[in-house]
């Protein structure tokens, strides 16, 4: 599904727009997944604009068992191979389902971060984002071209705005406000219609530094892949609630692969990808 340009520019860029991937039929699946997601919210919702106005800019991830589409689309759109493909490896296992929504007004943004610290596992791992709408510039995400091969690692900072999530632990370092200095870097932004979507590695940093105001609601996945080699290691006092959910409920173990009934094994190159009878029922 991928060609080599797309997988060159994933390696040197740490990001890389895809074009149409995803149907008319997917859209669908998707949009039932964050509906039903919204209404039904589970133990890792956040809405990270309780505590402002105006707008909601809120976020749910680990609800496929519950939650039939995202499930649906899981184990059976092409988002897995795609990402297999990307990263170059055997087989693909999920790291998070996750929507987010940003409605009309939210001034609640994404900081400048990187996905890796936020996770509890080591590996070759990418996030896959689209939107159900039209995304513009200056509505997205903002990318830092290369960023993911500085060999640095930054503490996660809130999504509500409120700063790193915990004091400043090695080997982490404080992000730095890199919107104060955007003009130094190369930035990568796209223009995206519904069923395009990008794919960008766990390190490469973004943002979303100077979202427009929006003038109606944006319905996103942000959805995240590892290579099924992945071990589990918890990062931090900041993942907390996730590794304990993880241990307690799903019996990972440090050191040990980060695989398990809620994070199971979606692409293999071997089999293609799984055809939709393999989906385990829950
Ligand atoms: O879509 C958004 O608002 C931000 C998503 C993001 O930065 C992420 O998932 O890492």
């Amino acid at each position: 599904m991928i060609n080599a340009r797309q997988r060159e520019s994933y390696e040197r860029d740490g990001v890389v727009c895809l074009r149409s991937v995803f149907d008319a039929h997917w859209l669908s699946v998707i949009a039932d997944a964050i509906e039903q997601g919204r209404a039904n919210p589970g133990p890792m919702y956040v809405d990270y604009s309780a505590e402002t106005i105006p707008g909601t800019y809120c976020t749910d991830f680990w609800i496929w068992q519950n939650v039939q589409p995202m499930k649906e689309f899981i184990f059976n759109s092409p988002s897995a191979r795609i990402t297999g493909e990307l990263m170059d490896v055997d087989s693909v296992m999920l790291v998070t389902d996750n929507w987010l929504i940003r409605t009309a007004g939210a001034v609640n943004k994404a900081p400048w971060h990187h996905d890796g610290p936020y996770f509890d596992l080591d590996g070759k791992w990418c996030v896959l984002w689209m939107a159900l709408e039209p995304v513009g510039l200056g509505e997205g995400v903002v990318f830092l071209k290369g960023s993911h091969r500085w060999g640095r690692q930054f503490m996660p900072e809130s999504f509500t705005g409120s700063g790193p999530k915990s004091e400043l632990l090695e080997p982490y370092e404080l992000i730095p406000d890199y919107s104060l200095e955007l003009n130094r870097f190369d930035v990568a932004e796209f223009e995206l219609e519904p069923g395009d979507c990008l794919v960008f590695d766990a390190l490469t940093v973004h943002g979303a530094p100077n979202p427009k105001p929006q003038q109606s609601d944006s319905h996103r996945l942000t959805m995240r892949f590892a290579d099924g080699n992945a071990v589990y290691r918890p990062r931090g006092p900041w993942t907390l609630e996730m590794t304990e959910y993880l241990e307690r409920k799903f019996g990972l173990v440090e050191g040990g692969p980060y695989c398990c009934e809620l994070l199971p094994i979606l692409w293999s190159r071997s089999t293609a990808y799984l055809r939709p009878d393999s989906a385990p029922s829950t």
